[in-house]
């Protein structure tokens, strides 16, 4: 599939979605979040997908923002209404079934930081900033930012964030738990197909299960959380993968998943 506004590419199971508007530091219009809609789903039914990479093009930003020169003249329905698609594109990537890391390779800010924070995990260059500026806008996050930002760094740390609009370092982003990993800007690719590879060896069905429960598992009351948690257990002995993860370790040997 061709995207005005994405590159996407696979290779060895991995695919890599790349934000590509350089020139405007890869802010999202309406037109790319439709594209990122249309990859998102694309990539979701590929059985030749096993993680998603999504990064911005250029050297600078991952995503600097929504794009302001196309939100300065919303009416208030029509934020509504993109703030209501951008945030079902982010649920879609949230919840696509594969993995999805996160690499942040400059500026993620505003609706870039949280497009970030839908993903599931981050590695971050040290080179990279992150925050939720859109009070020196005179507006308010409109991607999940005000809710996803307090669940993922906890209420303070959110709201010093939220409120002053500051930007943060990669490794400040590190220390307060928003980003898993900083690396060398230069190394930031393969830091990423590493970690993808990593996940790529383990049984499929688990992993694409494991993150299903934790997902949906934190929308729950613990205890309703942990019986959901024991359902998709219970199924994982439906598989091939189970058979072949414990044999193989009883074995000594390496397990050959076949993600059935
Ligand atoms: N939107 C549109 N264009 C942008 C954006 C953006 N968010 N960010 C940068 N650009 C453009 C600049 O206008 C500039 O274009 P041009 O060359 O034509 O003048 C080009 O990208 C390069 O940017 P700068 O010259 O500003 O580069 P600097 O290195 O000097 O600065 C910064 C980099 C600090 C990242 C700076 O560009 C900046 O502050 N950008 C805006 C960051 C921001 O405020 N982001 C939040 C936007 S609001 C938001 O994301 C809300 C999300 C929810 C929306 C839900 C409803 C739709």
């Amino acid at each position: 599939m061709e995207y005005a506004n994405l590159l996407v590419s696979v290779s060895e199971k991995i695919a890599t979605v790349t934000i590509n508007r350089p020139k405007s530091l890869n802010a999202l219009n309406f037109a790319t979040m439709r594209d990122l809609s249309g990859a998102f789903e694309d990539l979701g039914g590929r059985e030749d997908v096993g993680a998603v990479l999504l990064t911005g093009a250029g050297e600078k930003a991952f995503v600097a923002g929504a794009d302001i020169s196309e939100m300065k003249d919303y009416t208030p329905l029509r934020a509504f209404e993109f703030s209501m698609y951008g945030q079902g594109v982010l649920e879609r990537i949230e919840r696509l079934p594969q993995p999805v890391i996160g690499v942040i390779n400059g500026f993620a800010l505003g609706g870039g930081c949280e497009l970030a924070m839908a993903c599931d995990l981050l590695i971050a260059a040290d080179t990279a900033k992150l925050g939720q500026p859109e009070v020196s806008l005179g507006i308010i996050p409109g991607y999940g930012g005000t809710q996803r930002l307090p669940r993922l760094v906890g209420r303070n740390l959110a709201k010093e964030l939220v409120l002053t609009g500051e930007m943060i370092t990669a490794q400040r982003a590190y220390e307060i738990g928003l980003v898993n990993r900083v690396v060398p800007r230069a190394e930031l690719m393969d830091a990423a197909r590493e970690t993808a590879m990593k996940i790529l060896s383990r049984g499929p069905v688990a992993v694409r299960t494991a993150k299903m429960a934790m997902n949906r598992g934190l929308d729950l009351d613990l205890s309703n959380a942990c019986a959901f948690e024991a359902n998709v257990f219970a199924v994982g002995f439906s598989t091939a993968d189970r058979i072949e993860g414990m044999t193989a370790f009883l074995e000594k040997r390496k397990a050959v998943f076949t993600g059935k």
